[in-house]
């Protein structure tokens, strides 16, 4: 599979550290990267059968099993776009970062995130990309009622998040959190992370490795 981004409208402005892009992936494409997504959560929840309170799909899980996913995190033309989106020279952040490259999903009645920031653990800015894969509910437009918000300058934001668009925000400075999803919904989020500067210090490195074994391990943010 060869995707290509394409965005269909101007760059958008990234002066509040946040931007939403529509229509992201060719529709084509972007079905098939979905059933690869598809295909994983099924898998995970047979070898998982606990997962009650939403859950996420590790950066290890998903090279052997979405190696399209993998592939586009890690392709020169995302790494482009993102660049152009936050007017900075970003690239992949490592391997080893279960951040990296993860998918989360909310399934369950009341899964969410409450508020938080997106720990950076290396030398430059970070930033946060989202594309939402699937978002099914019972909203008026189809969607779940499970909605991202920012908070900034002590305002509140809700940030659209349906299938096939793409935000990039500077998770590090900007506060957010996810709504409880509503009784049948399903909202299934592929999560990157892109860095100016991705070496780390010894310190950053252990802190970085507390954060992984608190969100992938014990799922510390999903309260
Ligand atoms: O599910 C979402 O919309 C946000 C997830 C999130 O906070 C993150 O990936 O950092
Ligand atoms: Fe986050």
């Amino acid at each position: 599979m060869d995707p290509h981004f394409a965005l269909d409208s101007p760059l958008p402005s990234f002066a509040q550290r946040l931007a939403m892009m529509d229509n992201i992936l060719p529709p084509d494409d972007f079905v098939r990267l979905v059933g690869e997504v598809e295909d994983l959560v099924e898998t995970e929840r047979s070898y998982l059968p606990a997962h009650k309170k939403g859950g996420t799909v590790a950066y290890e899980t998903l090279e052997r099993q979405a190696p399209n996913l993998v592939e586009l995190y890690r392709s020169s033309e995302l790494c482009s776009l993102v660049s152009d989106v936050v007017r900075l020279k970003v690239e992949a952040t490592p391997l080893h970062d279960q951040s990296s490259c993860s998918v989360l999903f909310y399934e369950k009645p009341g899964d969410h995130i409450g508020w938080h920031y997106d720990h950076n653990f290396y030398r430059g800015r970070h930033f946060t990309v989202l594309v939402p894969m699937v978002n099914r509910g019972r909203e008026p437009n189809g969607l779940s009622q499970a909605r991202l918000m920012a908070r900034q300058n002590g305002r509140d934001q809700i940030i659209p998040t349906p299938p096939n668009s793409m935000i990039v925000f500077e998770g590090a400075r900007v506060r957010h959190k996810v709504t409880p999803i509503g009784e049948g919904e399903r909202r299934v989020i592929w999560s990157m992370t892109f860095c100016a500067d991705p070496r780390n210090s010894a310190l950053q490195g252990v802190a970085r490795r507390v954060k992984d074994t608190a969100f992938f391990g014990f799922r510390a943010l999903w309260t």
